[in-house]
């Protein structure tokens, strides 16, 4: 079967960095297991419009991957494709997978939208292929209406789908468990992406733009559940791959890829602490360790101990994220974050003693924020002064207890998913005395106050890495001054391509 897997064009208004999408790497990697044709089309880096590819390649079944910011890009793009074949269209990823506000079925609501895929998708996916498959060979004809047509109760038993039937009524089957053995995956499919037109996931200190860049996965799932992260894709359970089985995939980034810099994607990299040694000795023993890589999303920070770190800094990791968000003590314990400030003080500490990089994740506004947290929070990221220090404005995920609060008690100011990016310093809901002027406010303090200080002004134009990437560095920091003005420009030129 002819496989299409698209991520929609979404361009953020800020910061242009494009990776190859792992989810769709992963869906591409068990349909070529399964025997089928795939390709993937990253609309962000194609150059080749929507139509003539579909029209050229003749897919039997279209897959689109959405999160927030890109979920009407992927709606368009799904009615697209019903204009040039009948042929099933899945969505897919972390927006239409949030059920408690039914934003799977305002997925189907959409003309061109036959079945969402909740959650976790390869297994889910690979079922929706093999129904089609057996549909085709007994139907030489199709017809999407036929395969969707109630009578023929072909869908009833998915587990983890919503659909419509072609009467036009929506379904929900209960969900799929969460994949157990995740050594059990194929590694993803990065053949299928146009890999020289990627930028590198972060630069990696040293490297010019540029760098072949790959993501890894070695675990997935949190157990935590902190009240602004939105969480609708992997279940609460955390699940973990063997060291055997990372080091396997990392060899072949290494050996068979070329990877100059890794990127750790896990939410929780380091829940099970003796794993992550074990997978550190063996990238030491197997060689590996002279690649940089780096833990881009965040590791807990109460289980960070300077053991830990010193081995990882070993197995060659670069630099690490830690999620800290807030400075204050309370606001910490009402976001649930389950970590106090010693603790990530210590985390911090030990990571520069072995001489890591570190990235601080910091968000403003946060519900139960006042002007004086905020200003906690800014001091304390000047306290533990990590190489980067990232503010987001907080933007409320449909599916999050956030977003339950603010729209109970509280004022949501965007209204159009699209806007749902958070780095653009727009406050994005107001709550009580949390005004959307004093969020801007204190976003704008945080950057000038964490970077205008003399010795980072210093340190910044005294890294190599920075002149190396200073176009970069500029084009963002113009963005970030200007994110209306840059994102009037990217609608104009989406426009003036098609919209797709
Ligand atoms: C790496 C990452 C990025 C990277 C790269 C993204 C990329 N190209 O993949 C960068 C830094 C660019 C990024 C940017 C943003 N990100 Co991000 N990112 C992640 C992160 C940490 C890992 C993503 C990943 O690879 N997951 C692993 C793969 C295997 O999972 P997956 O992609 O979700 O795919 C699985 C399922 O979703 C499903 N699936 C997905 N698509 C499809 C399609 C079909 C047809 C089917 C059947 C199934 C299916 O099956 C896949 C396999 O199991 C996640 C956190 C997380 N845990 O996922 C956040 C996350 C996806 N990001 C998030 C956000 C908010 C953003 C930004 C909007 C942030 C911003 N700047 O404002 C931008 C949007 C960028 C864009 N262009 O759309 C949110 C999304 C929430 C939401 N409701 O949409 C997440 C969940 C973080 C969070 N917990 O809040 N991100």
């Amino acid at each position: 079967m002819r496989v299409a897997l698209i991520n929609p064009r979404f361009r953020l208004p800020i910061d242009t960095r494009t990776t190859p999408h792992l989810g769709l790497a992963y869906l591409g990697a068990v349909s070529e297991e399964r025997g089928d044709e795939v390709r993937i089309f990253d609309a962000d880096v194609e150059d080749q419009p929507l139509e003539e590819f579909l029209r050229e390649f003749r897919p039997h079944i279209v897959g689109i991957t959405a999160n927030t910011p890109q979920v009407k890009q992927a709606w368009r793009t799904a009615a697209a494709v019903k204009r040039v074949l009948d042929i099933p269209v899945v969505l897919g990823g972390p927006h239409p997978s949030v059920v408690s506000e039914n934003l799977d079925f305002e997925s189907l609501e959409h003309e061109g939208v036959d079945i969402v895929v909740r959650g976790e998708g390869e297994a889910t996916w690979l079922e929706v292929c093999q129904k089609v498959e057996s549909f085709l060979r007994d139907q030489p004809a199709f017809s999407t209406k036929v395969l969707m047509d109630p009578g023929k109760k072909i869908w009833d038993d998915v587990l983890g789908i919503s659909y419509k039937t072609s009467d036009g009524q929506l379904h929900r089957n209960p969900d799929r468990p969460a994949i157990e053995d995740l050594d059990s995956l194929p590694w993803p499919a990065y053949h299928l992406f146009k890999m020289e037109r990627y930028t590198n996931l972060q630069p990696a200190i040293d490297h010019v733009e540029g760098a072949r860049s790959f993501s890894i996965l070695t675990s997935r799932g949190c157990p935590y559940r902190c009240a602004f992260c939105s969480q609708s894709v992997m279940p609460i359970k955390w699940r973990a791959r063997s060291p055997e089985n990372v080091l396997e995939e990392w060899r072949h980034l290494v050996r068979d890829l070329g990877a100059e810099e890794i990127g750790v994607l896990d939410d929780s990299a380091n829940i099970r602490v003796k794993r992550l040694m074990e997978l550190a000795d063996l990238l030491i023993a197997n060689r590996l360790n002279h690649v940089p890589w780096i833990f881009v999303n965040g590791i807990r920070a109460n289980l960070a101990s300077r053991e830990l770190l010193a081995k990882l800094k070993q197995a060659g990791l670069k630099r690490t994220a830690f999620g800290v968000e807030s400075g204050d003590p309370q606001v910490l314990t009402a976001i649930d974050k389950r970590i106090d400030l010693d603790t990530i003080r210590e985390a911090f500490r030990n990571a520069k003693a072995v001489g890591l990089e570190t990235i601080g994740f910091f968000i403003i506004g946060l519900p139960g924020d006042t002007r004086e947290s905020m200003q906690r929070t800014i001091d304390f990221a000047c306290e533990l002064d990590p190489l980067i220090a990232n503010f987001s404005m907080m933007t409320p995920y449909p599916g999050t207890r956030v977003y339950e609060i603010v729209k109970r008690h509280g004022r949501m100011l965007v209204e159009d998913w699209e806007d749902y990016v958070f780095f653009d310093g727009r406050a994005r809901y107001e709550l009580g005395d949390l005004t959307a002027e004093l969020q801007e406010e204190m976003w704008k303090k945080a950057y000038r106050q964490f970077y205008l200080r003399p010795h980072r002004v210093l340190m910044t134009v005294t890294r190599k890495d920075f002149w190396l990437n200073y176009r970069r560095t500029f084009r963002v920091a113009w963005r970030t001054i200007f994110p209306r003005r840059e994102k009037e420009e990217l609608r104009k030129q989406l426009e003036a391509q098609g919209g797709l």
